[in-house]
């Protein structure tokens, strides 16, 4: 009997810590670009994570090899993107990775 128990409030105590996780509804974003890679980090250093995705074939000749920052704003939405163009100079999919390359102590966005 007092092994059940135990095992009831072993299953209580599971139940009772099981972390609650809500998301917020989703969100499309139309780029009208093939996205190769996306990364999370906070780039503009306000301590809240932002999105980056690059682009390489886009219906568009002006959203072709583009980077795009998605800042986070302070009610947790993204902004829309800021675009910056990268050189055509890849026989490939490009990535992007985000770190401090330079040790600055500020994120870097490499392509
Ligand atoms: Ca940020
Ligand atoms: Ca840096």
């Amino acid at each position: 009997m007092k092994r059940i128990v135990l095992i009831v409030l072993i299953i209580l105590l599971a139940i009772s810590t099981k972390a609650q996780i809500n998301f917020d509804a989703p969100f499309d974003y139309f780029l009208g670009a093939r996205i190769t890679s996306v990364e999370v980090g906070d780039v503009n250093n306000d301590g809240l994570n932002d999105a980056i995705a690059i682009s390489e074939y886009a219906y568009l000749d002006e959203d072709k090899y583009q980077v795009f920052v998605f800042i986070q704003n302070q009610h947790g939405q993204l902004n829309d993107p800021i675009q910056y163009s990268f050189a055509d100079s890849a026989n490939g999919d490009a990535f992007l990775k985000i770190g401090d390359f330079n040790n600055d102590n500020l994120n870097d966005i490499v392509v």
